[in-house]
């Protein structure tokens, strides 16, 4: 097998803007170790993470991070070498970051539900030298699972492991070193860490943030979404995601010497009582979790006297849920269109409601800029449904090590082709129409069609495959999954338990799975999948609703 090349993530904008952002304000050269530092040297003794019973100061989690991240340096680990961190919305999470960003270690961030296809690859990708990992998430074995992939990834030295360590790993809690050994605090330019991408083809894309842009981002967010000192975030979605992470996140939280409250559920019998106990102000939810707290509102009206806002997104949330907010939480509703990639747009709070509940905000910065345009890449007027370009001060030029996305996603003048489909108000807000490429977008976790027809081929009874995303009243969106059997035709069960063989995240496996004969071909034999997509899509909606 043939490893990617060795070079490290970079995140370059071209001299002429990245001037323009530092001489606007927008990068400020700070860095996410000398962030906690100070925030610990403030108020070494305020709270900065409550988890259940436990409470960790500033202090000693800038202490503990200091510790873990020399004892990371002492096993052999270099500063700017990747280190992958699966992690749940626990404690680790936060010492396993800041211990990397102390030690100048670059995290690279997989999320709870990915399994081995998903976590090989990355780990591959950034050719990470060590994984950190909770032990068990949701009673599923994380250690294991990395320890059975070691010997796939001849980078990996360490499995490092918060909770049981199985023999060959790691006790996270048992490292620590002499913080005197930690590096100077990084350049701000340089890569703190890669998200990931939902993507819309293959396996997920390593998005390498620099320190500038992402504080950047985190710091407008809060001006913003009004986050100072006082204010309770709740961590309800996974800490990993860019959306919890950062708009504004418990990054954010964390920046303004506020607290963040981490949430082992998002469900509204855990999330409740949460809010009223610790007094949050303000939390974000993708739009299925956000109709299941509304719906549990209306039946017992719960007391949330100290929640100011609620954001959603993620996915869109229709403007008849959006007006539900209010009313049953008693709190503000903020949406949230944002991307990993960068480009993360709000609705304000001196936003009129229609414009609240009917569009997804308008962007961060004076300096986003935003393109609309037609399939021919000319200019759609404002009211006009159009493909969403940008760049700006905190949106990637570039991913990680793949030539041909970036050469899909990006234009020759570095403008990040993000996918959405969107029609801009003479305001400035959005309106997200859909997806222009094919992908799913489930519960808010995103499904590229084309990874999952792949997989499916994988399976010897599966002659071809199609994806399909249909609209679901719970999810959004769920996929729906076309198959043409070779041979005698696999079952639904059959094919489900083949995809968990493979090892994936569990959302990607078909909600619905059909059997058919044959897809349409045209004259010369030819099928564009895409439209292939489209017309099967709109036999599904036709049989939903005869009436279209
Ligand atoms: C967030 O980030 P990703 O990277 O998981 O997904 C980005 C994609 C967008 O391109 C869009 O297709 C969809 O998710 N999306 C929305 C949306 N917010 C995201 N579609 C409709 N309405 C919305 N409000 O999902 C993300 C990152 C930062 C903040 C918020 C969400």
């Amino acid at each position: 097998m043939t490893e990617p090349t060795q070079t490290a993530p970079t995140q370059i904008w071209p001299a002429d803007l990245a001037a323009r952002y530092r001489a606007a304000g927008y990068w400020r050269g700070e860095t996410f170790p000398a962030m906690l530092r100070a925030r610990a040297a403030d108020h070494p003794d305020r709270v900065a993470i409550t988890s259940g019973e436990d409470q960790l100061t500033y202090g000693a989690l800038n202490a503990r991070a200091r510790a873990l991240g020399a004892g990371l340096l002492a096993l052999g680990l270099v500063p700017g070498d990747r280190v992958l961190i699966q992690m749940g919305n626990a404690p680790c999470f936060f010492h396993a970051v800041f211990a990397a960003f102390a030690a100048g270690l670059v995290p690279v961030y997989a999320l709870p539900a990915h399994r081995r296809t998903e976590v090989t690859h990355l780990a591959r990708k950034a050719q990470a030298r060590a994984v950190l990992v909770q032990g068990r998430i949701d009673r599923f074995d994380h250690a294991a699972m990395m320890m059975g992939l070691r010997a796939d990834l001849p980078a990996l030295a360490h499995v490092i492991v918060a909770g049981a360590a199985p023999e060959g790993a790691l006790d996270m809690d048992a490292i620590a070193g002499d913080p005197a050994s930690l590096p100077p605090d990084p350049d701000p330019q340089a890569v703190a860490f890669c998200q990931i991408s939902g993507g819309s083809t293959g396996l997920p894309k390593l998005i390498p943030r620099s320190h500038d842009d992402y504080f950047y981002s985190i710091r407008a967010s809060n001006d913003i979404c009004g986050i100072t000192e006082r204010s309770v975030y709740l961590a309800a979605l996974p800490v990993a995601h860019n959306f919890t992470m950062s708009s504004p996140g418990h990054f954010g939280a964390l920046y303004a010497g506020g607290r963040v409250v981490l949430c082992a559920a998002p469900m509204p019998q855990i999330a409740f009582p949460l809010i009223a106990r610790e007094g949050v102000t303000i939390t974000g939810l993708v739009p299925p979790l956000a109709l299941l707290w509304l719906d549990a509102a209306q039946k017992a009206r719960p007391d949330l006297p100290t929640l100011n806002t609620l954001q959603v997104g993620g996915a869109k949330f229709l403007p008849e849920s959006a007006r539900r907010v209010a009313p049953l939480l008693g709190c503000r509703l903020q949406q949230v269109f944002g991307m990993a990639e960068g480009l993360v747009n709000y609705t304000r709070d001196d936003d009129p409601d229609e414009i609240v509940t009917g569009t997804q905000g308008r962007p961060i910065s004076p300096d986003d800029e935003v393109l609309i345009l037609d399939d021919a890449g000319a200019p759609v007027p404002d009211g006009q449904p159009g493909n969403l370009l940008t760049r700006g001060p905190y949106t990637i030029r570039a991913y990680h090590d793949d030539d041909s996305a970036n050469a899909r996603s990006f234009t020759e003048d570095g403008f990040y082709r993000t996918g959405d489909i969107v029609i801009r108000l003479p305001s400035g807000h959005l309106v997200v129409q859909g997806r222009a490429n094919d992908q799913i977008n489930r519960n808010g976790e995103k499904i590229s069609a084309e990874e999952v027809e792949d997989l499916l081929l994988g399976h010897p009874g599966v002659f071809d495959a199609v994806v399909v995303s249909i609209p679901d009243a719970r999810l959004g969106e769920r996929a729906c999954a076309f198959i043409q059997p070779r041979g005698d035709a696999p079952t639904p069960t059959e094919i489900r338990k083949y995809l968990r063989s493979r090892e994936v995240a569990a959302f990607k496996i078909p909600d619905e799975i059909r059997m058919v004969d044959g897809f349409a071909t045209t004259a010369v034999g030819k099928i564009s999948r895409r439209q292939l997509r489209e017309t099967l899509r709109a036999d599904v909606l036709s049989e939903l609703d005869p009436s279209t």
